[in-house]
């Protein structure tokens, strides 16, 4: 159950919307509705009617071209409902900012994460799973989906005082315009300055590895349990209530929080311009690079090299970089191929209904 009360669309992140007018000139057939867990194409809408179990119309699913024109949580969308409580999804209003991944095992295609999503928090726990070339990946995707992150760093109750100092001065080394929050979900320290910057109808989406305490963080902001989280099994070493779908829930003090399955990948799609607000500084020299076009690599004049030599960009950072924008050159060549290849199919088609082939050949 994602809500136990009465809702008004405010309750929803509604007031929220760039665009809110033109949700509010429905005719009366449909209703508003906030998608709020997506399940194998199975949808639960939040509404100011309740909360309906729905799918999309055939229409939306034929003449979709892709996975992005489908219901992500977090959507705005306009649904039909019926006093079964099931619903129809007609319509899915433009996002005001979408966060996307590369999806897993299938290079050049996106995987919508959550839409219309206002801050991100990224967590990393303090232990094992610390990785600042990782951080860099989340906020790459962050920035590109115009989603302002903030960085959560969890189980700092497994680390020391001094331990601690040292992780957040690697971050800063690296890392210097994102608000950091050290946090314990078991002590909840840190939990006060955290709560500050949650605001009621703002939505926040929880991003990071599996076990990184994601789920146990908003059960504890909520006060109660209301997602499973994981236990570690000591023969598997593997989570058994490990999240599988994204969910979002509205907290008691009205801000909204979804939870994410964890991330093993973290694949940069067409994020050129996340690339350039995380790497500012290797951009910002690079316009003095002696070619306009420099890939700062090895070109002569390069600047961002020069930086790089003297100390003034971070070598490590320098090197995530390249390898991000490489990933992203390859995203953009597999997604053009694959492109020219539905065009190509689709044209065929196309043709075949026109009976322009008759055995395989073309008659014109
Ligand atoms: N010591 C310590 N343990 C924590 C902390 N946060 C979470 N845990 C434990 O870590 C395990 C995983 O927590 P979850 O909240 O399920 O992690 P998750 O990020 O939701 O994981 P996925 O759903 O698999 O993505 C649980 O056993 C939690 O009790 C913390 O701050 N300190
Ligand atoms: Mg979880
Ligand atoms: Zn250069």
């Amino acid at each position: 159950m994602v809500v136990e009360r009465d809702m008004i669309l405010e309750d929803l992140g509604f007031d929220n919307l760039p665009e809110k007018s033109k949700y509010e000139n429905s005719d009366g057939e449909f209703v508003p509705g906030r998608v709020a867990i997506e399940h194998k194409e199975r949808y639960v809408v939040l509404t100011a009617e309740g909360e309906f179990e729905a799918e999309v119309t055939g229409n939306l699913r034929f003449s979709a071209k892709s996975r992005e024109d489908f219901p992500a949580v977090g959507d705005w969308v306009m649904l039909k409902t019926f006093d079964s409580g099931f619903a129809v999804i007609h319509k899915i209003y433009s996002r005001y900012s979408v966060i996307k991944r590369e999806a897993a095992g299938e290079h050049g295609t996106q995987q919508i994460i959550a839409a219309n999503i206002d801050c991100a928090l990224i967590l990393q726990a303090a232990d094992r799973d610390f990785n600042i070339n990782r951080l860099e990946r989340y906020l790459t995707i962050c920035y590109e989906a115009k989603v302002t992150p903030v960085i959560v760093i969890s189980k700092t109750d497994l680390r020391d005082q001094q331990e601690m100092t040292l992780l957040l001065d690697e971050i800063r080394a690296r890392i210097n315009d994102v608000p950091v929050f050290p946090i314990s979900n078991l002590t909840q320290s840190g939990y006060s300055q955290l709560k500050e910057i949650l605001s009621a109808g703002k939505t926040y989406c929880v991003l990071g590895s599996s076990g990184v305490g994601k789920s146990t963080l908003i059960n504890n902001l909520a006060g109660r349990e209301i997602l499973r989280t994981s236990e570690i099994s000591e023969s598997t070493k593997k989570g058994r209530h490990t999240t599988n779908r994204r969910e979002l829930h509205i907290q008691q003090n009205g801000s909204i929080l979804v939870d994410t399955p964890g991330m093993r990948e973290v694949g940069i799609a067409d994020a050129a311009g996340g690339l350039e607000i995380t790497f500012g500084e290797i951009f910002r020299t690079g316009k003095e690079c002696r070619f306009s076009d420099c890939r700062h690599i090895h070109e002569k004049g390069c600047a961002v090299l020069k930086a790089v030599e003297e100390g003034v960009i971070d070598r490590k950072s320098y090197d995530n970089y390249l390898k991000m924008e490489k990933e992203r050159e390859f995203f953009e060549m597999t997604a053009a191929e694959r492109h020219e290849k539905e065009r190509a199919f689709g044209k065929m088609l196309k043709d075949y209904k026109k009976g322009k082939f008759v055995d395989g050949r073309g008659i014109e």
